[in-house]
């Protein structure tokens, strides 16, 4: 991050030819950048809020013709002065009316400059900072709308609640410490404990939406992974609806990890074809397993394809299973056209070669990589948030503990810190009104 308040330049839009290009600058000054860049079309001077045809000039001469939106801080979205400056979407063009914004005094933002000026001035908190990223890195319609909620200060809203549940319970066991003979004002234990439960769970039920979120915002990742021939690369090739990957009766044919996106529904789903699992003399097939193993540690979800036969699953996808137990899975019987075949419960059971159970695995997919996840209720897509409200749970339960063993200052101090996650979510300051609300409530002339 720059100087505060200087004037920042940048293409709004993608690099590359288009109909037209938007380039914003900000800063208290922003109009005398401007004035060294474009002049109206015509003979009046601009004003604030209006938007102008404008020649767009450098020192060699006009080069473009545009709109012009000046806008005066601080009723923008950064706080500032702003302009945004629409013109020929041509490469060219832009760079030289941005060398030309340098030459007059701008710098170049920084990535997300705009927004966090915006931040700075109190336009927005750093939930919905956040989502204006989320708004545009959002791969579904759920991303959309979960963004779209946090933008207009619905997930601020929910922390504001636990912020004032966490300050209630705060000014309780301060008031144990200030007034410890008072009873008038004083909720029992027990009332003070269920509260802070009640927080807790609700800070960890929302933390819980993380992976739904960030699956709807940014898609998942799914890694179809098994032994040779299980059929893997066939229902790679079903699920995407097009063949993308090798199909072989020989063992071994999948070698790279082939990797495809595309939609379940409203999800956008990045499927990973990978070697098949087996002891090999190829080196080039067991960098492949290697390269497979790498990937699917990063996988949202693996589908785990045994190949569908009369008796249990054989050595090698022994081992596959105890190996992936701990990982987000799903388990795949593939092959079940085939004569006397037995699928073990709780197993998905397909046959790639006549496209059977193909839509429901889809739906299985999704159920799992969402995890019942309400897609109209709230849901947070920031690892930052998620950890954050883990810690807002655990302090919350800290105090609980502490209440009865430590007493109420080392119960209000775990809340403090509960408190202090919490605003860490928001980027805002408290401890201030811990004390108002303190005061408020039982400063009765004593
Ligand atoms: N009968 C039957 N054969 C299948 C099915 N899926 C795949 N196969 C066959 O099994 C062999 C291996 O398939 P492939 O998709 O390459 O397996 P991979 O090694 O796990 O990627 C090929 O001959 C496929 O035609 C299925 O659902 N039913
Ligand atoms: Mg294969």
């Amino acid at each position: 991050m720059g100087t505060r308040g200087d004037v920042v330049v940048a293409l709004s839009t993608p690099w590359g030819r288009a109909a037209l290009a938007v380039v914003r600058l900000t800063g208290p000054g922003c109009e005398a950048v401007v004035s060294q860049i474009a002049r109206p079309l015509s003979g009046a001077p601009w004003s604030y809020g209006r938007p102008r045809r404008v020649a767009l000039f450098d020192a060699d001469g006009v080069f473009d013709d545009g709109v012009l939106v000046l806008a005066k801080g601080p009723a923008t979205v950064t706080g500032e002065d702003t302009a945004e400056l629409g013109l020929h979407g041509n490469p060219r063009l832009v760079e030289r009316l941005i060398a030309a914004a340098l030459a007059g005094g701008a710098r170049l933002a920084d990535p997300g400059e705009f927004t966090r000026r915006g931040l700075l001035h109190g336009k927005l908190d750093l939930v919905a900072a956040e989502a204006v990223g989320q708004l545009i890195d959002a791969t579904s319609d759920d991303g959309v709308r979960l963004a779209r909620a946090a933008i207009d200060g619905a997930l601020t809203a929910d922390l504001t609640a636990l912020r004032e549940g966490l300050i209630d319970a705060a000014a309780e066991l301060e008031a144990r410490l200030d007034w410890p003979d008072d009873e008038l004002a004083l909720q029992g234990d027990a009332a003070v404990v269920a509260g802070l439960q009640a927080l807790a769970d609700r800070a960890r039920a929302l933390a819980a939406t993380y992976r739904a979120g960030r699956v709807w915002v940014h898609g998942a990742r799914v890694a179809l992974v098994g032994a040779v021939n299980a059929g893997k690369s066939s229902l790679f090739n079903a699920l995407l609806g097009t063949t993308r990957a090798i199909v072989h009766p020989t063992p071994g044919t999948t070698r790279d990890v082939v990797e495809a996106t595309t939609r379940f529904g409203d999800l956008s789903v990045t499927l990973l074809d990978t070697a098949g699992e087996r002891v090999t003399d190829d080196p080039i097939e067991a960098a492949g397993l290697a390269l497979a193993r790498e990937l699917i540690a990063d996988a949202d979800l693996l589908l785990v394809v045994l190949r569908a036969r009369g008796a249990a699953p054989d050595a090698v996808e022994a081992e596959l299973l105890a190996r992936t137990a701990n990982a987000p899975r799903l388990i795949v019987c593939n092959g079940v056209d085939r004569d006397g075949v037995v699928v073990p419960d709780g197993v998905l059971a397909t046959s790639a070669l006549r496209g059977e159970g193909i839509e429901a695995l889809k739906h299985a997919v999704a159920n799992a990589l969402i995890g019942g996840v309400a897609a109209d209720g709230r849901a947070i897509a920031s690892l930052r948030q998620r950890d954050l409200l883990n810690t807002v749970a655990e302090q919350a339960e800290d105090a609980i503990s502490a209440l009865p063993i430590a007493g109420p200052a080392a119960a209000a101090e775990a809340v403090m810190d509960a408190l202090e996650a919490i605003d860490a979510i928001t980027g805002a300051t408290t401890r201030e009104d811990v004390l108002d609300a303190v005061f408020k409530r039982f400063c009765i002339g004593k």
